[in-house]
């Protein structure tokens, strides 16, 4: 089973980054064939600083490593060091609907944000997404819910670049964990919690100290009542129970169980002291990692070799199918 998933490099990965996809990411290794991506090209779709971009990349890489990627088990690398990932978005487009992309919620979201442009890179990086899944010729995409549109539209071009081309790409299976796919904002829990769209106070940096990550869920909106459970009228304990269930390893129902009777100020301690837990030794291993800026970039050069081997053959034999440049070339 090869896997494939991107991650953007914006330095500030959260607890919902986390939960939804770098955990997925790590297990991902002992599942199959795992290859990482950390997408640049797709930070240039909204403002940002060139200077930044690079240290993000970094940082980004920094913290997948310290999570627990591990280069000899799986290939990590920047996307714009394989540039077949561009070539193949633009030979996917032939085969991509206008109307489709129109629908991608996203899209709708990140373009009414921007104040200046709204460039056609917002619009069109889908596209992208899915040039760099298919380039891999992956089967499983690990993401958390708020991506679950974009695989749709992966394998919705894989079958229509079947179909018209001949049977050479494979349709992706989105993978979005049972419980923690979507983890909301803790000031707004009815939003997820977002890099660019939340809140600062409701948004649990997995590089945060624990004393500012024991804050934030401690000063978490909770809902009227008393009782720990789930319920649609109470997203914000709600949205604890799931953190408290996955970062423990237990099922949400136990959660409820054990809290039955106390109350929220308690369960929110307990909350707060696992997640500390949780994240607590990624943040110790980043500063190592981070240091050494050299040793990153060996790192994610080797994965891009690797990586480039793999989406060159595809990219050969799409062209090929496509009539695109000499036969054989
Ligand atoms: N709240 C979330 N709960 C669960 N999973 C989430 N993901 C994002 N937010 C949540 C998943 O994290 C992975 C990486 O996301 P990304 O590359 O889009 O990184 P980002 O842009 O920093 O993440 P955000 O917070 O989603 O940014 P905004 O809101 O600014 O676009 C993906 O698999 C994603 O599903």
């Amino acid at each position: 089973m090869r896997i494939f998933s991107g991650i953007q490099p914006t330095g500030r990965k959260h607890l919902g980054n986390y939960i939804g996809a770098i955990r997925q990411y790590v297990e991902g290794q002992d599942r199959g064939e795992a290859i990482y991506c950390i997408v640049d090209l797709h930070a240039i779709s909204v403002p940002y600083e060139p200077v930044e971009l690079r240290d993000h990349v970094y940082d980004t890489a920094a913290i997948l490593l310290a999570a627990g990627l591990d280069p000899d088990r799986c290939i990590l690398f920047r996307q714009s060091d394989v540039r077949e990932h561009t070539e193949l978005t633009w030979l996917l487009s032939a085969v991509t609907s206008h109307g489709d992309l129109n629908r991608m919620t996203q899209f709708k979201e990140k373009s009414a944000r921007q104040r200046e442009l709204a460039s056609a890179a917002l619009f069109f990086y889908p596209v992208l997404q899915v040039a760099d899944v298919l380039a891999y010729r992956a089967g499983d995409v690990p993401v958390g819910e708020d991506q679950r549109q974009h695989v749709e539209l992966m394998r919705e071009i894989a079958r229509r670049f079947n179909e018209r081309f001949g049977e050479l790409l494979v349709e992706p299976e989105v993978r979005v964990p049972e419980v923690g796919a979507r983890i909301m904002d803790l000031q707004e829990p009815t939003a997820k919690m977002s890099t660019t769209g939340g809140s600062e106070q409701g948004t649990v940096l997995v590089l945060d100290e624990p004393d500012v990550v024991r804050k934030k869920v401690m000063s978490a909106v909770t809902d009227s009542g008393s009782d720990v459970v789930r319920a649609p009228d109470k997203p914000g304990i709600s949205n604890l129970i799931e953190i408290l269930s996955v970062v423990r390893g237990v099922g949400t129902q136990e959660v409820e169980r054990e809290f039955a009777g106390s109350g929220y100020g308690d369960f929110k301690r307990a909350v707060a002291d696992a997640v500390v837990h949780y994240v607590a030794p990624v943040r110790e291993r980043y500063a190592g990692l981070r240091g050494d800026e050299a040793g990153l970039e060996r790192t994610l050069a080797a994965g891009a070799e690797r990586a480039r081997a793999i989406a060159s053959a595809t990219v050969a034999e799409v062209r090929e199918a496509m009539g695109i440049g000499a036969s054989g070339s």
